[in-house]
């Protein structure tokens, strides 16, 4: 069977763009497993036009994000009102968490952790059989070693990914599933509450495979939560540094603050890793306890010290507009982020995602502000409140959530501090453009 697998680009133009881990891996397995002639495109980097390109595949399996949902349901329409026959799959976090099938134009969506799944109802299509169930939950995976490791042979433009270490190519690597705690806020749709966890060993053998194979230069951890188990991250960096790779390994998808040692931080240091981030989303308590995450500000206080003693970068996650924040918890908010002083700050506006307890609670108690269904076409730096609760008002969100970049960055000491943090001409390219949006547009 011939499947084209496709990324669509997003609204907002992505300032880091990685391969997708989720489409290497399930492209890696038809190509191995189902026989299958795979081609995947990735729009945000291919030069490609995909309707024209669909016509001679027997299958179309797009990957969807919040951000790519509405060009999804776009492709999707074309690409069947050229060929009919053809059949269209929905994976990925977004159809995982709204859990429907949308259009008339998308013949099955898979929930979950794809790779199997998607491989089991690839068999029954390519056997001449047409599965009824539309909607295919998937089971999460117990023996994550069982995954083949991604083949990113499929990428023509591979070496064009680069994170903003400003190193290419860099990719993702994920040493373990699921996080069992929880924030109100976060999708667990995917990979779930269950930690599973990778034999170390093999995860030092994709490692290098992926410096042998592909020349990979920069590795994004991008578990959910790195750390979670101390022994285990621990074993991981003692074997990096054993092998000595000189490849740069960021955690920047978060670590959590209580799992953190000053041991951790030292073995990861020993493992060439760079720069990892820590979830602190709101300085103000009552607000933390409502979005059920619990934050030691002390305890944080220290490890971004760890940090700096030690030669890591440190960035450090803030969300406004959560439910109750007001004047003075975003003032609380921006305060210490000072006082935690990490290398880099980032204040996003909270997103309510479809089948989180935020998302129920905004449906029991409060209103939208964007068509949710359809997606976000806001970015990063949008401090356009995303939903409003009894209390809230979104004018004072909003005026105060413009000053939180600019109060934190724009700053002699700070300026020096980021400064201090390049490494590469692609850094400081990268430096300047963030530092001219935040004069621009606060
Ligand atoms: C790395 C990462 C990024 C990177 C980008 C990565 C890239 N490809 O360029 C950066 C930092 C840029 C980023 C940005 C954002 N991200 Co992000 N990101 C991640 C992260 C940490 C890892 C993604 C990953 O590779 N996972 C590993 C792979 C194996 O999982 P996967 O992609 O989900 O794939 C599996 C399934 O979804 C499914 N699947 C996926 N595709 C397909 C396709 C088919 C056909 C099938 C059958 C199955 C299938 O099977 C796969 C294998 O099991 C995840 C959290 C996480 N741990 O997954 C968040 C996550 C994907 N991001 C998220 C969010 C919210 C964002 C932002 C919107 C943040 C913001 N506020 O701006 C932006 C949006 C960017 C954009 N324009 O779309 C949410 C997505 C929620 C949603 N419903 O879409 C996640 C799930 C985090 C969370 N828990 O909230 N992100
Ligand atoms: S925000 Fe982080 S710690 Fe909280 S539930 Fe999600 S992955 Fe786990």
């Amino acid at each position: 069977m011939r499947v084209l697998l496709i990324y669509p680009k997003s609204r907002i133009p992505d300032k880091i763009i990685l391969p997708p881990l989720g489409l290497t891996y399930i492209a890696t397995i038809l190509s191995r497993t189902a026989n299958c002639e795979v081609e995947i495109v990735d729009e945000r980097i291919d030069d490609v036009d995909i309707i024209s390109k669909a016509k001679k595949y027997e299958l179309i399996g797009f990957s969807t994000h919040i951000h790519n949902i509405k060009r999804s349901l776009f492709l999707a329409h074309m690409i069947k009102k050229n060929n009919p026959d053809v059949r269209v799959v929905f994976g990925g976090p977004w159809v995982s968490c709204t859990g429907f099938l949308k259009s008339k134009d998308v013949d099955y969506i898979v929930l979950g952790e794809g790779e199997f799944s998607f491989l089991n109802l690839v068999k029954k299509l390519s056997s001449g059989e047409k599965p009824k169930i539309r909607i295919i939950s998937s089971k999460s995976i117990e023996n994550l070693d069982n995954i083949p490791f991604p083949d990113y042979s499929f990428y023509k433009n591979f070496s064009s990914y680069m994170s903003n270490e400003g190193v290419r190519p860099h990719v993702m690597l994920l040493t373990s599933r699921g996080c069992p705690f929880p924030c109100t806020f976060c999708t667990k749709k995917v990979f779930g509450y269950r930690v599973r966890i990778r034999n170390p060993k093999n995860i030092i053998k994709e490692v290098k495979y992926l410096v042998e194979n592909f020349g990979v230069k920069g590795i994004d951890i991008a578990d959910d939560n790195f750390g979670f188990n101390k022994r285990f991250a621990i074993k991981i960096c003692e074997l990096l540094a054993k092998e000595k790779l000189g490849v740069i390994i960021n955690c920047t998808n978060g670590l959590r603050i209580e799992t953190i040692t000053k041991k951790l931080l030292k073995k990861m240091k020993q493992a060439n890793f760079h720069k990892i981030s820590i979830g602190i989303e709101s300085g103000d308590i009552g607000i933390l306890r409502h979005v059920k995450k619990r934050i030691d500000f002390e305890k944080a206080i220290k490890v971004v010290k760890w940090c700096r003693e030690l030669g890591i970068i440190v960035q450090a996650f803030f969300m406004l507009g959560l439910p109750g924040d007001n004047k003075n918890t975003i003032k609380k908010t921006l305060d210490f982020a000072k006082r935690l002083n990490p290398h880099y700050a980032y204040f996003h506006m909270a997103l309510p995602f479809p089948g989180t307890e935020l998302y129920k609670e905004i449906l029991r108690n409060g209103e939208f502000l964007f068509d949710i269904d359809n997606g976000l076409d806001k970015g990063y730096f949008s401090h356009e409140p995303l939903f409003i609760l009894p209390g809230m008002n979104t004018g004072v969100i909003e005026c105060y959530a413009k000053r939180c970049y600019k109060e934190f960055y724009l700053r002699p000491k700070k300026i020096f501090d980021v400064l201090f943090t390049l490494r590469n001409f692609n850094q400081f390219i990268w430096s300047i453009k963030s530092f001219v949006t935040i004069v621009n547009k606060f």
